[in-house]
């Protein structure tokens, strides 16, 4: 058996019980734990040594949660923005741009595919509902279900030539917790998926396999779609390429 690789998860912020804290979900924590790797808990203090996360780490995994401060792409809020945490925006900008420049592969969820676009140079809708191009937005479907989160509400067409494609074929149904998505996309990334409405599901790499990252929550849709669990599995496995 070969070495266990090294998953960093920059943590969120919450408060619980008076006291601040750093966390990551756990059904984050079970996908790659199921997936074979070894997690490890990156909490966004400023001080903290991210370059030595980045040595000690083979890949990392940036997970769902608040909204990317929309100052990071050169806008103000819009009145629809949501909840958002500066110093978790930081570390993670920091981090998507430090990882990649050491070679390692990183993958994004929900959050996480925004804020790699946006560290990356590209931008997001802050309210799909208000934002979303008029022509458009006769075809916007529902991003923020209602139903529960383990279960598919939406499909998306997935292009081909692709490693997203490898694992589901052209069409697959996913759940969908987001009222942001991706705008203008970063140049060194590529779209993967998108919904029927041309909101952005999917982004990759354009030249290499180091960035995979998905809109919708495959850690939790895999309580009733155990084929989620592929993600997990691919981002590790090519851990040790
Ligand atoms: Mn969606």
């Amino acid at each position: 058996m070969s070495k266990k690789m090294i998953v960093g998860i920059p943590g969120g912020i919450t408060t619980a019980n008076g006291a601040r804290r750093y966390y990551v979900n756990e059904a984050d924590v079970r996908g790659i734990v199921k997936a074979g790797a070894t997690p490890i808990m990156i909490p966004s203090e400023s001080v903290i040594d991210l370059d030595y996360y980045v040595t000690i780490c083979d890949g990392f995994f940036f997970t769902g949660g608040p909204d990317v401060l929309p100052i990071f792409y050169g806008e103000e809020p819009h009145v629809k923005m949501g909840y958002s945490e500066i110093q978790r925006d930081q570390l993670e900008i920091a981090l998507v741009k430090k990882a990649l420049a050491a070679g390692k592969k990183i993958f994004g969820i929900c959050r996480g595919m925004q804020v790699i676009n946006v560290a990356l140079g590209g931008d997001l809708y802050q309210d799909l509902e208000s934002e979303y191009p008029v022509a458009e937005k006769q075809s916007l479907i529902r991003h923020f279900q209602a139903a529960p989160r383990t279960e598919a509400t939406h499909y998306v067409k997935i292009a081909a030539d692709n490693r997203l494609h490898d694992l589901y074929g052209d069409q697959w149904l996913v759940n969908s917790h987001h009222h942001q998505a991706v705008r203008k996309i970063a140049p060194s990334l590529k779209v993967t998926a998108v919904a029927s409405d041309g909101v952005i599901e999917g982004l990759e790499s354009k030249n290499n396999h180091q960035v995979f990252a998905v809109q919708w929550h495959p850690e939790v849709l895999v309580a009733t779609d155990e084929k989620m669990q592929l993600i997990f599995n691919d981002f590790v496995n090519r851990l040790a390429e």
